[in-house]
C-alpha cells in the first residue's frame, strides 16, 4: 500500500505559497496526497451525479460549502466508487478529489458519503476575505476494521438519554459505526425483564436513538442478556425471539447476545449456541435489512477459557455469528498472539470487547489517559472493535477519540500524539490544562484484574530522581524545580477546565477537578516543607509542615464526601505517582519533626489494615478502608474455595473490633467456620455465627481479637458469592 503522508506532501508543494497549515484529519486517512495549493470557489458548488444522494451527508456538506445553482459555480459530482480494490468496496470507503476544476466524491455507499462528508468539514478553512477553501488534492480512504465503536456494557448508571444522543454524533465524526447497547443495570437488558417489553417511556426513547444512530451512519446494536435466568426451553427461546421482534418493531436492526458474567446452567455452550443458531434461521435470515448476530460467550477471555466451551461455540455456532472476546483476561491489551490463540478456537476472527476506559471496577478513579497497547498488526484477527466505557460519557471521550483513529487505520495510531490531539478536540478551550488533568489521572490504583495503565509519564521521572534524594536527606533542587512548576500547572489546571462550554463534562468531572486543584497545592507545599526539612529554622519546617497536613485533609474529606457509590468510594487523582509523592515527603518531614522533638518517642509497631486469604482470585482484591470500618469490595463473580482455604481480614494493633457483618448470599452454608486470632497463628472458632445464614451481625468480639476468617471445612469446594464482609473498629 502507498501512503503519501501530509509532510511528504508538504514536500512535493514546498514550492508554493501555502495559504494555511494543512489540517489534520481524524481519524487519520489511508492514503493523502494534498498540495498547499487551495482551491476557491467564489459561486459555489452545483450537485451532479447520483440521484438522490444521502440526506445526512448532503445537510453536512451544505453546511461546509455553498451548493448553488449559478452558472459559474463548480461541479461536485458525487458517484459509485468503481474500483477493483476491495479496500474501496467496505462500507463507509471513499475517494475525495479536488482539483481546480470541481470536486468529486467516489463513494462505496452512503456511509462513505457521510464519511467524505466529514473529512470536507475538516479541510475546509476560511480564508482573509470570508470565502472557503480546501486544499488541492486527493484521499483515498476506508477502515481498516469494519465494526467500530463502543459496548455500553457497564455496571453502575446507565448513561443518560442525552449522553447517548451526544455519543452518537460524535462516532458519526469520528468514523466509528457500532453503538452496542448492553447496560447491565438496564433490567428490560437482562435479569428480570428481558422477556419483557420495554415501558413506553423507555420504548420511545430507544426508537429516538435508533433515529439519530441512523442519521450518524451508526448501526444501534440492541443486545439482550438472558443467562441469569434463562431455560433451555422452547418457552424461552421463543422469548427471546419475541423480544427481538419488540425492538425490530422499534426500529433495532441489528442485535447480540451476551452470555457474560453468568454461571451454572445458562453457561453452557451447547445450549447457547442452539439458541443462537435458532434466532439465526427464524430472525436474522428472515427479517429484512438485518445486521449480523453478535453474541459474548461466557468464557469472553483467555484466564477463563478452562473448558472446551470455545471450541464447542467454534464448532457448532453458524459462521455468521460473531463472538466477542476481551484478551487475555478481562482487562487487558489486545495482542495479535492473543487474538489468534482465540481465533483458532472458535474458527472465526474474534469481535474486541476492549474493557477500556471502563470503570466499574475501580469507581474511585478516572482513566482518561490514552488509548494504548493495542497491537498495529492485528488488523486480520479482528472483525469488530468496540470499548467498553466508563458510566461518565463525557469524559470517556479522550479514550474513544484513540479507539476510533485505532480501528480505522492502526498503522498510522500513534497513542501519545493521538492522545494530546484527543485533549484538544474534547477540551478546546483549554487543551493544555486538560491534557495536564488527563496524564495524571489514568491509572485505576490497586484492583482485582491487576490492569495498570502508566500515568504522570512527563514528569515520573523527576519525581523519582527527587525522592530518591529526599530519603538520603538530600535536596535535589533541579527537580523540585520541575515539580514545583508541574504543581503549579496542576493547581491552575481546574479553573481553565472549568471555562469549557461542555457543562456535561465538568459536571461529571467535578469533584476530580476539586481534588486535582488541591493536589497541586499541596504538591507546591510538600517541595516547601522538603525545602524547610533542609534548613535550621524548625519554625519554619513545622509552619509548612502544617500546611501540607491541612490541604492533605482537604483531600481526604474530598475522599470522604463525593463519589460515595457502595464499591469504591471516593475520589482519587495523580494516585500512582504525584500522591504517593506528596504523601512521602508528607510523612518523610513528619517523622523527622516528631521524632526529634519527643524524647520518649513511641516506638509503637505500627500494624496496618489488610485484606488475608490464600484465594487467588481474591489475593488482589483492594481493601475497602472507611473512618472506622474496613472490608471486602463486593465481588460480583461466584468465588470459589478449595477445602482448607480461607479469607479474613487483620486491622491495627491500636484498634479495637466493635461489630462484624457478612453477606455471603446463595452460599452453601455448610461445613464453613468463622475464626478469630490474636496473632494470626493462634485461631479459635466463633460459637455465636449461627450455621445457615447467608446475612449476619456479631456484635460482640474478643477485644483482643485482630484477625477474623471464614475458612472452608468441608473436603469440597465451595461456591459462594461475597457481597460484604468487614469489621467496625474504635480507637484503643
Ligand atoms: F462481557 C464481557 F466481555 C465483560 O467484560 N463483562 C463485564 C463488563 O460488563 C464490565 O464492565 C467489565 C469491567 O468490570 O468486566 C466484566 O464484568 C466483570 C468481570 C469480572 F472479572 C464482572 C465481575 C468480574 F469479577
Amino acid at each position: 500500500m502507498k501512503l503519501l503522508n501530509l509532510t511528504a506532501a508538504l514536500l512535493v508543494g514546498g514550492a508554493l505559497q501555502a495559504q494555511n497549515p494543512l489540517p489534520a484529519i481524524h481519524p487519520q486517512p489511508q492514503e493523502v496526497t494534498l498540495s498547499t495549493n487551495w482551491l476557491k470557489a467564489p459561486h459555489g458548488f452545483t450537485l451532479s451525479g447520483i440521484q438522490h444522494p444521502d440526506e445526512d451527508a448532503m445537510r453536512l456538506i451544505k453546511e461546509t460549502l455553498s451548493v448553488t445553482s449559478h452558472s459559474e459555480a463548480l461541479p461536485l459530482t458525487i458517484k459509485q466508487i468503481d474500483s477493483k480494490d476491495s479496500e474501496l468496496k467496505r462500507s463507509g470507503a471513499y475517494q475525495l478529489t479536488i482539483d481546480p476544476k470541481g470536486i468529486e466524491i467516489a463513494v462505496s455507499d452512503s456511509r462513505g458519503l457521510f464519511y467524505a462528508a466529514q473529512t470536507l468539514q475538516q479541510l475546509a478553512q476560511t480564508d482573509g476575505q470570508g470565502n472557503t477553501t480546501l486544499p488541492l488534492g486527493v484521499i483515498k480512504d476506508y477502515p481498516d476494521i469494519a465494526y467500530r465503536g463502543t459496548v455500553e456494557g457497564f455496571y453502575g448508571d446507565p448513561w443518560s438519554h442525552a449522553d447517548r444522543i451526544e455519543q452518537l454524533r460524535f462516532y458519526g465524526k469520528m468514523k466509528m459505526n457500532t453503538y452496542i447497547y448492553g447496560p447491565k443495570d438496564d433490567p428490560y437488558h437482562s435479569s428480570p425483564n428481558w422477556r419483557k417489553p420495554y415501558p413506553e417511556k423507555e420504548a420511545a426513547q430507544i426508537k429516538d436513538l435508533v433515529k439519530e444512530a441512523a442519521a450518524n451512519k451508526v448501526d444501534f446494536v440492541w443486545a439482550i442478556h438472558p443467562g441469569l435466568d434463562i431455560k433451555w426451553t422452547d418457552e424461552d427461546r421463543i422469548n427471546v425471539l419475541n423480544k427481538f421482534g419488540m425492538m425490530y418493531d422499534l426500529g433495532v436492526r441489528s442485535f447480540a447476545v451476551f452470555f457474560d458474567d453468568i454461571s451454572g446452567e445458562g453457561a453452557k455452550a451447547d445450549k447457547q449456541a442452539d439458541l443462537l443458531n435458532f434466532l439465526q434461521k427464524e430472525f436474522i435470515e428472515k427479517k429484512e435489512g438485518v445486521s449480523p448476530l453478535i453474541m459474548c460467550p461466557t468464557e469472553y477471555n483467555r484466564a477463563w477459557a478452562g473448558s472446551d466451551y470455545l471450541d464447542v461455540l467454534g464448532k457448532t455456532l453458524d459462521p455468521a455469528i460473531h463472538v466477542m472476546w476481551t484478551g487475555n483476561s478481562v482487562i487487558h491489551d489486545i495482542t495479535l498472539e492473543g487474538q489468534e490463540w482465540v481465533n483458532k478456537r472458535i474458527q472465526r476472527p474474534s469481535y474486541v470487547w476492549w474493557n477500556f476506559p471502563v470503570s466499574d471496577y475501580c469507581r474511585d478513579h478516572l482513566l482518561m489517559g490514552p488509548s494504548y497497547g493495542l497491537d498495529p498488526n492485528a488488523i486480520h484477527a479482528m472483525s469488530g472493535f468496540v470499548a467498553n466505557p466508563m458510566e461518565r460519557a463525557e469524559a470517556s471521550k479522550v479514550a474513544l477519540y484513540g479507539v476510533a483513529d485505532y480501528a480505522w487505520n492502526m498503522k498510522a495510531y500513534h497513542p501519545e500524539s493521538d492522545f494530546a490531539e484527543a485533549c484538544r478536540y474534547v477540551l478546546p478551550e483549554a487543551p493544555e490544562a486538560f491534557q495536564t488533568f488527563c496524564e495524571n489521572n489514568c491509572d485505576p490504583g490497586p484492583n482485582g484484574h491487576r490492569y495498570r495503565r502508566d500515568e504522570s509519564v512527563r514528569n515520573a521521572g523527576y519525581a523519582g530522581a527527587f525522592l530518591l534524594d529526599f530519603r538520603q536527606h538530600r535536596y535535589n533542587a533541579d527537580a523540585a524545580d520541575q515539580m514545583n512548576r508541574l504543581f503549579a500547572e496542576i493547581a491552575a489546571a481546574p479553573a481553565a477546565i472549568e471555562t469549557s462550554r461542555n457543562k456535561a463534562l465538568i459536571d461529571e468531572i467535578k469533584p476530580w477537578l476539586m481534588q486535582f486543584h488541591l493536589l497541586g497545592k499541596a504538591g507546591q507545599a510538600a517541595i516547601r516543607t522538603a525545602e524547610a526539612g533542609q534548613g535550621q529554622d524548625r519554625a519554619a519546617t513545622w509552619q509548612s509542615y502544617l500546611s501540607l497536613t491541612s490541604l492533605l485533609d482537604s483531600m481526604r474529606t474530598i475522599d470522604r464526601t463525593y463519589n460515595q457509590n457502595p464499591y469504591q468510594k471516593g475520589v482519587k487523582v495523580g494516585s500512582r505517582v504525584l500522591t504517593p509523592f506528596v504523601q512521602e515527603i508528607h510523612s518523610g518531614i513528619g517523622s523527622n519533626l516528631l521524632f526529634s522533638d519527643q524524647s520518649d518517642a513511641t516506638t509503637t509497631r505500627m500494624s496496618k489494615a489488610s485484606i488475608l486469604t490464600d484465594i487467588e482470585q481474591l489475593k488482589y482484591q483492594p481493601l475497602k478502608e472507611g473512618k472506622d470500618q474496613i472490608g471486602y469490595n463486593r465481588l460480583n463473580e461466584v468465588l470459589r474455595i478449595e477445602p482448607g482455604q480461607s479469607f479474613g481480614l487483620t486491622w491495627e494493633l491500636q484498634k479495637e473490633a466493635t461489630s462484624f457483618n457478612f453477606s455471603l448470599p446463595k452460599s452453601e452454608n455448610s461445613g464453613r467456620v468463622f475464626e478469630w486470632s490474636a496473632d494470626g497463628k493462634q485461631w479459635t472458632a466463633i460459637a455465636d455465627i449461627p450455621a445457615d445464614q447467608a446475612h449476619f451481625k456479631l456484635e460482640k468480639i474478643a477485644p483482643e481479637a485482630r484477625y477474623i476468617r471464614m475458612r472452608n471445612a468441608t473436603d469440597k469446594q465451595m461456591q459462594i458469592y461475597l457481597y460484604e464482609f468487614a469489621i467496625t473498629t474504635k480507637e484503643n
